[in-house]
C-alpha cells in the first residue's frame, strides 16, 4: 500500500507472498495485530463469524483456518482500533467532510453513537437511540403514503435481520426494498428464473471437485474472491479444463500460490490455472456463447435425451443459432471463429462443466441475453443435474443471496406475500415496489421523501451521481445503519441519522445472551456466524435490534412480538422456518457442522417453470456501435478496494500503485488516437440522446486489453452512466457498457 505512484508489469502469481505481506500490513495499519490473528483463526469456521468478504463458500469439513487477503483486508477493517468519536464530529463541518475523498471517510474508523444532522452548524450532533427512533416514526407516520419511503439494503445483512426488516416495511405498508442485488447479480436471477424455474446457481462446491471444465466468464477471482482459486488450483492439478473469457488479462485467471501450501511457498512454485484464456471485446459474450451453441449443434454433441425428456424450445433455439453467420459472431465477439472452435472442442470433450460468471456479465444491457444463452450452452449437453456440472453465478456481498431468500424484493410473489400475512397476522401490500433505478427517479421526482439504508453506501454504489445525489438531498429524511462514515452520510436530506451497528466479528449480546446471526453463500448453503471480537462501542445496537425499536416505534398497532423476538434470534428463526420454503427445522438444522443446503430443484432435473420444464431462448445479437473513434468503457474494481470502500491506491495484480485515476488502453488505439501511454485524458460519454457526462484527468495506462475497450475504477466513473442506462428486463445499470470518447485533459 505504498503511496509511491507507478505502473509496472505484475510477473508474478496471484496469492504468493505478497498476498501474505499485503494482508499483515493491512492489520498493522488498522491497529489489530495482536487482536486479528486471534480474529482471523475463527474467519468461516463452524464456531466462527462469516468473513463479510464475499460470497464464496466455505470448505466443509473446514481446513484449519479459511482466510485470504481480501478476506483479512474486509475483517481488519471491520476490527480496527480506529474511531470515529463525538470530537471528530465536533470539529468537522459536514459541507467540509464531502470534500475529503472516500478513503479519508472509511480511514477515521468505526462509527460510536447514534448522530442526528444540526443544520444551523453543518454538523452531526449525538442523539439517545429512543429519541432517534421517535424522529424516524415520526416521519414515517407524516407521510401521505408509505409508499413515499423507500428502504435499500446491502447485501451483509444477515438473515434475521433482513427478514425482520422486510417484516417491518411490509407491516408498515410498501415494497419499497431496493437492494445492491438490483446493481449486481439481478440478470442473473432474472434470466435463470424464467429458463430453469430457480434464480440461484446449481453447484456445490463438491461438484468442483467433478467437473471436467470449468469456463469462467467476466469475473475476477483473484481480487474479488480469492478462496475460489483455492478451488481452481485443485481442479487445474487433477487437469480439469480452465476456460477464462475476459478482455483484460487478470493475473488471478492465469496463476496462483497458495499462500496455504507450504510447500509451494517455500518452493517458491505455482500453479497454472487457465488451460485457455481469451480476451472478447467489451460486451462480446452473447456471440461467444452462440459461437459454441452453434458449433455444439453443427457437431451433433448434445445430449438427445436430457433434451427431449427435460427441455422445451429446442427447434425454435437451434434455427435461430444456425441462422447466425460466422461474419456476424467473429465481429460481435471480436474472437477469430477459430479460437470460438477451440474453445467449444473443449466444451464437447468435456462430460461434466460448470460456467461462472460476474459483473462481467450482468452489468451490460443484453445481460439477460447473454446468461440465457449461456445456460442453452449447458442445457445443449445436459449440463445441469449430475456431478461436477452447472451454473455458477458468483455473487459479492457475502449476504447478498440469504436476504433475498428472507424476501427482501421489490417484487414479491403472491405466495410468499399470503405465507408473511398468515404467518404474522396482518394484509401485506401487494402493488411491486421500487427497484434501485426507480427509487432514484421517485426520489428525484419527490414522490419518495423518506430514505432508510439497511447498510451499503448508495449515493456512492449508484450511477448517474450528480442526478442521485441531488435525489437524496431532496428527502426530508435520510437514515443510515452503518459500521463506518461513508459518502452517504454527507449526501443528505433535510433531516439525516447515522445509527451505528454491530459487526459480523462482534459479540452480539441479548437478553438471552450472546446471539448467532445465519447467512446464506454463493451455492446456498446456509450456517451460522457469531462473533467474538467486543462491540466497537458500548453505544452499538445489532442489526435485528435497532429494526425491532424502530417497528415498534412506527407501528404501535402491530401484531408482532417486536422486542421479544429480539431476546433470542432462535425466536426470529422459528419465524423464517413457518414463511421461507426450505428452512423447516431451521434452529436445529443450522446448528449442525457447516448448517445446511438449500435444496436446488435443478439439481434433480426438475424445473418449475411455467411449462415444468427448461427452456431454450434463442437471442439475437446487437449491432455493434461503429463510429471509430467511440470506445467502449467497463468500471471494475481494484485489488485494494470493496465496492465502495476504498482500503488503499494499489492494484497490485494489474501493476498499478499510489493512484485509481487510471483508464486501461491498448497499445492500438493509443496509436490510432494519437495519445501516449502516461497522459492525462478527460472521459466523455456519447450517449445516443445527446446527454454528455464527463470524469476528468485520468491517466493512460497501456494494457493487454482489446482495441475499442477500456476499463476504469468504480465509483470514480459513475457519474458517466445515466440512470436510464441499465440491463433489459433487470434494470442492472449497464456500468461495463459505457459508450466513450477520449480527450487530452487541459494542463492543470
Ligand atoms: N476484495 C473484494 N472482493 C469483492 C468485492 C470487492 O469490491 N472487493 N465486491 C464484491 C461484490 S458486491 C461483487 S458483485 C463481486 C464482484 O466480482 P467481479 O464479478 O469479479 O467484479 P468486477 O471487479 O466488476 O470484475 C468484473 C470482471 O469482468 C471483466 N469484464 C468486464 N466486462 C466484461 C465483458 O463484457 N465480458 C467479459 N467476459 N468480461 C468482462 C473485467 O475485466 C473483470 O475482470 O465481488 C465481491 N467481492
Ligand atoms: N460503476 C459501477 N458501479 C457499481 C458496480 C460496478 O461494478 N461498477 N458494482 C455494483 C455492485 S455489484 C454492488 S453489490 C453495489 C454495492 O453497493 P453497496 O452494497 O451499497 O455498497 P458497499 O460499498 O458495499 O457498502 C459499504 C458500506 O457498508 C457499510 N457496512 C459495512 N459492513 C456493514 C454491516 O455489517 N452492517 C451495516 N449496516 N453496514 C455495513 C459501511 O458503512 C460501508 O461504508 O455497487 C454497485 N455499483
Ligand atoms: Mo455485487
Amino acid at each position: 500500500m505504498s503511496e509511491k505512484k507507478s505502473i509496472e508489469l505484475y510477473v508474478k502469481p496471484a496469492g504468493g507472498w505478497d498476498a501474505l505481506r499485503s494482508s499483515w500490513q493491512a492489520l498493522r495499519e488498522q491497529q489489530v495485530v495482536m487482536k486479528g490473528a486471534g480474529t482471523l483463526l475463527r474467519a468461516n469456521q463452524p464456531h466462527g463469524f462469516d468473513c463479510p468478504g464475499c460470497a464464496w463458500p466455505d470448505r466443509n469439513p473446514h481446513s484449519t483456518f479459511e482466510f485470504c487477503e481480501n478476506g483479512v483486508k474486509a475483517v481488519a477493517n471491520e476490527a480496527t482500533s480506529k474511531r470515529v468519536t463525538r470530537g471528530f464530529f465536533e470539529q468537522h463541518t459536514v459541507a467540509w467532510l464531502d470534500e475529503q475523498d472516500d478513503r479519508f471517510l472509511e480511514a477515521q474508523g468505526r462509527l460510536t453513537e447514534p448522530v442526528a444532522y444540526d443544520a444551523t452548524s453543518d454538523r452531526y450532533r449525538p442523539i439517545g437511540w429512543s429519541e432517534a427512533f421517535a424522529t424516524i416514526a415520526r416521519a414515517l407516520n407524516a407521510l401521505a403514503s408509505p409508499d413515499e419511503a423507500i428502504f435499500y439494503t446491502s447485501g451483509r445483512t444477515s438473515n434475521e435481520a433482513a427478514f425482520l426488516y422486510q417484516l417491518f416495511v411490509r407491516e408498515y405498508g410498501t415494497n419499497n426494498l431496493p437492494d445492491c442485488s438490483n446493481m449486481c447479480h439481478e440478470a442473473s436471477g432474472v434470466a435463470l428464473t424464467e429458463q430453469l424455474g430457480s434464480g440461484k446457481g446449481s453447484v456445490t462446491l463438491a461438484d468442483f471437485e467433478h467437473a471436467q471444465a470449468i469456463f469462467i466468464f467476466g469475473q475476477n477471482p483473484g481480487t474479488n474472491h480469492p478462496r475460489m482459486l483455492g478451488e481452481l488450483r485443485t481442479a487445474a492439478k487433477r487437469g480439469c479444463r480452465i476456460v477464462a473469457f475476459n478482455p483484460l488479462r487478470e493475473r488471478g485467471l492465469e496463476r496462483f500460490a497458495n499462500p496455504q501450501s507450504p510447500t509451494e511457498m517455500l518452493a517458491g512454485g505455482s500453479t497454472q490455472l487457465a488451460s485457455e484464456y481469451y480476451q472478447p471485446r467489451i460486451g462480446g459474450d452473447l456471440a461467444v456463447a452462440t459461437a459454441l451453441c452453434k458449433v455444439v449443434i453443427e457437431s451433433g454433441a448434445v445430449d438427445r435425451d436430457f433434451i427431449a425428456s427435460h427441455t422445451h424450445g429446442h427447434d425454435d433455439f437451434v434455427r435461430s443459432v444456425l441462422a447466425t453467420s460466422w461474419d456476424a459472431l467473429e465481429r460481435e465477439s471480436g474472437l477469430s471463429r477459430a479460437d470460438l472452435e477451440h474453445a467449444a472442442r473443449t466444451y464437447i470433450d468435456s462430460d461434466a462443466t460448470i460456467v461462472c460468471w460476474g459483473m462481467g456479465i450482468t452489468q451490460h444491457p443484453r445481460s439477460v441475453a447473454t446468461i440465457q444463452m449461456l445456460a442453452n450452452l449447458l442445457l445443449l449437453r445436459g449440463n445441469i443435474g449430475k456431478p461436477g456440472a452447472g451454473p455458477c453465478p458468483v455473487r459479492g456481498h457475502s449476504n447478498v443471496q440469504g436476504d433475498r431468500t428472507m424476501g427482501i424484493y421489490e417484487q414479491p410473489s403472491p405466495a410468499f406475500l399470503d405465507r408473511l400475512g398468515a404467518v404474522f397476522d396482518f394484509a401485506p401490500p401487494r402493488a411491486h415496489g421500487y427497484d434501485t433505478v426507480a427509487a432514484i427517479e421517485a426520489m428525484f421526482e419527490r414522490r419518495a421523501k423518506v430514505f432508510f439504508a439497511m447498510g451499503g453506501n448508495f449515493a456512492a454504489a449508484t450511477p448517474d451521481t450528480a442526478r442521485t445525489h441531488e435525489a437524496l438531498r431532496r428527502c426530508e429524511l435520510t437514515v443510515h445503519v452503518s459500521t463506518k462514515l461513508n459518502r452517504s452520510h454527507l449526501v443528505h436530506g433535510r433531516d439525516a441519522l447515522i445509527l451505528p451497528c454491530l459487526g459480523r466479528t462482534e459479540i452480539d449480546l441479548q437478553a438471552a445472551g450472546p446471539q448467532a446471526v445465519t447467512v446464506e453463500d454463493s451455492m446456498s448453503m446456509v450456517h451460522l456466524s457469531s462473533g467474538m471480537n467486543p462491540p466497537a462501542s458500548d453505544r452499538l445496537m445489532s442489526e435485528p435490534a435497532i429494526v425491532a425499536h424502530l417497528a415498534a416505534a412506527t407501528l404501535p398497532g402491530s401484531r408482532t412480538p417486536w422486542p421479544w423476538l429480539v431476546e433470542d434470534y432462535d425466536r426470529i428463526r422459528d419465524r423464517i422456518a413457518k414463511v421461507i420454503d426450505g428452512f423447516a427445522d431451521f434452529n436445529a438444522r443450522v446448528r449442525t457442522d457447516g448448517g445446511f443446503h438449500l435444496h436446488h430443484p435443478g439439481r434433480e432435473r426438475v424445473f418449475p417453470t411455467s411449462s415444468g420444464k427448461a427452456g431454450f431462448y434463442p437471442h439475437a445479437l446487437d449491432e455493434r456501435d461503429e463510429r471509430s473513434d467511440v470506445l467502449q468503457l467497463m468500471t471494475v474494481r481494484s485489488h485494494d478496494q470493496y465496492n465502495t470502500t476504498v482500503y488503499g491506491l494499489d492494484d497490485r495484480y494489474r501493476g498499478v500503485h499510489g493512484l485509481r485515476r487510471v483508464v486501461f488502453i491498448s497499445r492500438a488505439d493509443l496509436e490510432r488516437l494519437g495519445l501516449r501511454d502516461g497522459e492525462h485524458v478527460d472521459i466523455g460519454t456519447v450517449w445516443h440522446d445527446g446527454s454528455h457526462r464527463v470524469v476528468r484527468d485520468f491517466r493512460l495506462v497501456e494494457y493487454d486489453i482489446p482495441a475499442g475497450c477500456l476499463a476504469a475504477y468504480f465509483p470514480e466513473t459513475n457519474p458517466l452512466v445515466p440512470l436510464d442506462h441499465h440491463a433489459e428486463r433487470a434494470r442492472t445499470p449497464a456500468s461495463k457498457s459505457i459508450p466513450v470518447r477520449l480527450h487530452r485533459s487541459a494542463p492543470a
